[in-house]
C-alpha cells in the first residue's frame, strides 16, 4: 500500500507517533511517503519503503503569514497525481486535515480518488480547535474526511461532544511505543540515602503545568535527597526558573532542554512526574512504564487508560501537589513497590502498546477505506 502520512515533525507527541508508525508499516513493506515541513526528530537514518517529502514555503513580501496549509495541499496533490499515494493519513487536525481534504477535492477534478483519515491527537480539538478562528473550518474538515480516529477514548468522547461530525463516529486506536529504544536500564544502588532522579518530560507549555512539578519536588526534596531534570523546552521555563530560586532549589533542579537521549534519561530515572491540566493520551507516561520507571501523574483525560492507578504507578487530582508529592514519596521509598510497578507499567506497554498491533489496527483501517472506494467504483 501507499501510504501518506502529514504531520508535525518535531514538536509534541504527534509527530513521534506518526514517525513510529509510518517506520513501522515501511518495515513491513509498505511504501510510506512522510510530508512534512522538516524531517522528523525521530526518523532512524535510512529505510527502505520510507521516503521523506519536504514541503517548501516561499517566502513572499505580500505575505505575513506564508499559506503552509496550501504548500501542503499542493504537494500532496502532486504526489498523488505522479500516483505515488492510495491514501493519506493526516495526525493532528490543524492544518493537516484541511490541506488533505483540498488535495483530495483537486485530485477529484482530475477523476483521482484520495481517501483520507485523520488522527486526532487532543489539543487540535480540545484545545486548538476549540478557537473560534479554527473551530469551524476543523469540524468542516473532520466531518470530510473518511474516517477519523482518537487516541483514547476520552479524546473520542469530547470530540464527538463538541464537534458536529455529520453521523461520523471516531475510532479509537491507542498510540505505538517503541519499547526497544524504551527499555529498562539496571536499577544497581538500592541504598536509602542515595539521591533519586524525577524526571518530567514536556514541551513546558502552560498545559503541561510545570510550576507544580516544582512544587511537588519542592515537597519530595524534603522528605527524600532528590534531584529534578526537565527535559524539553518552552515558554513556561522561565516561569519556572525564578520559582526554583526562591525555593533555594537551584542546585537540585537540571534543565536539559531538548535531547535525543530521552529514552536513556527516563530509563536512569527513579520517578517521571507529569503534572499536565490535560493530556489526551500521555505519551512520556507510556514510554516510562516502557522503560520500567513507575509514574505520578494527574489523573486528567486519557491518562487513566494508559496508567492504572495503584498498578503502574499512582495517579492524583489535577493540581494537588500533596497528593502528588506523598504518591511520590511512597513509590521512591519502597524499592519494591517501584520494581513492582515498574515491571506492570512495561507488560502493560508490550500488551497494549505494541507497534506491530497498531500498526495492524491502522492498517485494517486503510484497506477499509480502499475497499469502500473500490466498491464505490464498480457500482
Ligand atoms: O501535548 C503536546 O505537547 C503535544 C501534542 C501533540 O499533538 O504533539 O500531544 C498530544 O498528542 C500526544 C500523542 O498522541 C499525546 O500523547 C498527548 O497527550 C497530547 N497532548 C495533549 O493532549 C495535551
Amino acid at each position: 500500500m501507499k501510504i501518506g502520512i502529514v504531520c508535525y515533525p518535531s514538536v509534541g507527541g504527534s509527530g513521534i507517533v506518526a514517525t513510529e508508525l509510518g517506520q513501522v508499516l515501511a518495515r513491513r513493506g509498505d511504501e510510506v511517503h512522510f510530508i512534512s515541513y522538516d524531517v522528523p526528530t525521530r526518523l532512524a537514518a535510512h529505510m527502505e519503503h520510507f521516503s521523506f517529502h519536504h514541503v517548501d514555503v516561499p517566502h513572499y513580501p505580500l505575505f505575513r503569514f506564508p499559506p503552509y496549509t496550501l504548500a501542503l495541499a499542493s504537494q500532496i496533490y502532486t504526489l498523488a497525481i505522479q500516483g505515488d499515494l492510495d491514501l493519506i493519513h493526516a495526525h493532528y487536525a490543524i492544518p493537516h486535515a484541511t490541506s488533505a481534504h483540498l488535495a483530495r477535492d483537486m485530485l477529484m477534478s482530475r477523476g483521482k480518488v484520495l481517501p483520507v483519515v485523520t488522527t486526532l491527537h487532543g489539543t487540535d480539538t480540545d484545545l486548538v480547535g476549540q478557537m473560534p478562528q479554527y473551530k469551524p473550518v476543523v469540524e468542516y474538515s473532520l466531518s470530510c474526511c473518511d474516517v477519523v480516529t482518537a487516541v483514547s477514548e476520552y479524546l473520542k468522547t469530547i470530540t464527538e461532544e463538541q464537534f458536529e461530525l455529520g453521523g461520523k463516529s471516531i475510532e479509537v486506536i491507542y498510540n505505538p511505543i517503541d519499547s526497544e529504544t524504551f527499555s529498562p536500564r539496571p536499577k544497581n544502588d538500592h541504598h536509602p540515602c542515595r539521591t533519586r532522579i524525577i524526571v518530567h518530560v514536556s514541551n513546558q507549555r502552560p498545559v503541561k503545568r510545570i510550576l507544580d512539578a516544582v512544587k511537588v519536588f519542592d515537597l519530595i526534596h524534603t522528605a527524600l535527597p532528590s534531584k529534578l531534570l526537565f527535559v524539553g523546552d518552552g515558554p513556561d521555563r522561565s516561569l519556572a526558573e525564578p520559582c526554583i530560586e526562591r525555593l533555594g532549589l537551584n542546585e537540585h533542579v537540571e534543565f536539559v532542554g531538548k535531547t535525543a537521549n530521552v529514552h536513556e534519561l527516563i530509563a536512569g530515572s527513579d520517578l517521571l512526574l507529569s503534572t499536565s491540566e490535560s493530556e489526551s493520551f500521555g505519551l512520556t507516561i507510556a514510554e516510562a512504564m516502557s522503560c520500567e520507571v513507575p509514574v505520578v501523574a494527574t489523573s486528567v483525560g486519557g491518562v487513566p487508560e494508559v496508567l492504572r492507578d495503584g498498578i503502574d504507578g499512582k495517579l492524583a487530582p489535577l493540581g494537588d501537589i500533596q497528593a502528588m508529592a506523598e504518591a511520590a514519596i511512597e513509590i521512591l521509598v519502597s524499592p519494591e513497590c517501584a520494581q513492582r510497578m515498574g515491571q506492570s507499567g512495561r507488560r502493560r506497554v508490550l500488551e497494549t502498546f505494541n507497534p506491530d498491533r497498531i500498526a495492524d489496527q491502522y492498517k485494517t483501517v486503510y484497506e477499509k477505506v480502499l475497499e469502500r472506494y473500490r466498491q464505490k467504483i464498480i457500482s
